[in-house]
């Protein structure tokens, strides 16, 4: 599993006044800690300062990088902060994200065009959010086909068939699930990715229940996620389900996951839920 660290992003009020504030050593620290907790990428998202919000991205990624060796990605729907982003970014960034909303869709092709960055595809249009998987397959094909004529690498799409809370719709799980599936089947080599927590929004529970559809979503193929990586239990569950679906060669990395102790989670402070 991928895993994109969730934690800095303004929408969160334990984050948002330290972006604010440009406190420097919490940000630096809140990037170490994914870091160390196995996050490969470490989110951005300073959406929420209107006006401001391509100011306040471009010193994330310079706080971020300056602490840690992970890259960022990107999040932002506005192509010009995005842009001014990347330009302060060293090494090769991920986006997220283009979708097929028209605006956003054109200003981000030539961003993208024959470049080697990572890019997250969001199942998105100008008809607004998709319910069903066959919503989302509409917008994952032409997406896909349009980042490939573009000369984007398949294996650097990570497609997001967007989870939406389950609250909103009983059936909103089982559709999303169904999408990966159907993108791994049709599109080889391509990644999927989503923003885990979503589905719990306005549940209680919630981390139980980005638990338990994280492991549903493995078993249809999601090879990546935006989540918070301090979740032992989560990190645990990712490397025992990732082994049952046959996706760990000899059990080597549930082997040593279980020779440093990732999995004696009793043992720990257990988080707040
Ligand atoms: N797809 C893509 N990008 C995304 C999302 C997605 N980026 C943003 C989001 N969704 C994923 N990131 C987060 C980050 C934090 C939280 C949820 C998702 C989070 N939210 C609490 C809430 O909403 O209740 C905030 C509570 C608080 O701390 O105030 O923690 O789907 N491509």
């Amino acid at each position: 599993m991928i895993i994109v660290g969730e934690l800095i992003n303004a929408s969160r009020k334990k984050i948002r006044n330290e972006i604010k504030e440009k406190n420097y050593d919490e940000i630096a620290r809140v990037a170490k800690e994914q870091l160390a907790n196995g996050a490969d990428f470490i989110d951005v998202n300073a959406g929420i300062f209107v006006g401001q919000e391509e100011d306040y991205l471009k010193w994330l990624v310079k706080t971020v990088q300056e602490n840690t060796d992970a890259p960022c990605c990107i999040d932002t729907p506005d192509p010009t902060a995005l842009e001014a982003a990347i330009k302060v970014h060293k090494g090769s960034p991920m986006l997220n994200s283009i979708s097929l909303e028209s605006e956003r869709y054109e200003k981000m092709i030539p961003v993208l065009r024959g470049t080697d960055m990572k890019v997250i595809a969001l199942c998105m249009s100008d008809e607004g959010m998709p319910y069903t998987t066959s919503d989302r397959m509409k917008i994952a094909d032409k997406l896909v086909n349009n980042l490939v004529q573009n000369n984007v690498k398949i294996e650097n799409i990570f497609v997001d068939p967007l989870v939406q809370p389950i609250g909103s719709g009983d059936n909103l799980g089982v559709e999303f699930l169904n999408a990966v599936e159907q993108i791994h089947k049709e599109f080889e080599g391509i990644h999927t990715i989503c923003g885990m927590s979503n589905i719990s929004f306005g549940i209680p529970k919630r981390k139980f229940a980005n638990q338990v559809f994280m492991i549903m979503a493995i078993t249809k193929g999601l090879d990546s996620a935006i989540m918070n990586p301090n979740d032992r239990r989560m990190m645990a569950n990712i490397i025992a389900a990732e082994m049952l679906a046959g996706k760990d060669q000899f059990c080597e990395k549930y082997m040593n996951a279980y020779r440093e102790g990732i999995f004696d989670l009793e043992n720990k402070q257990p988080e707040k839920a």
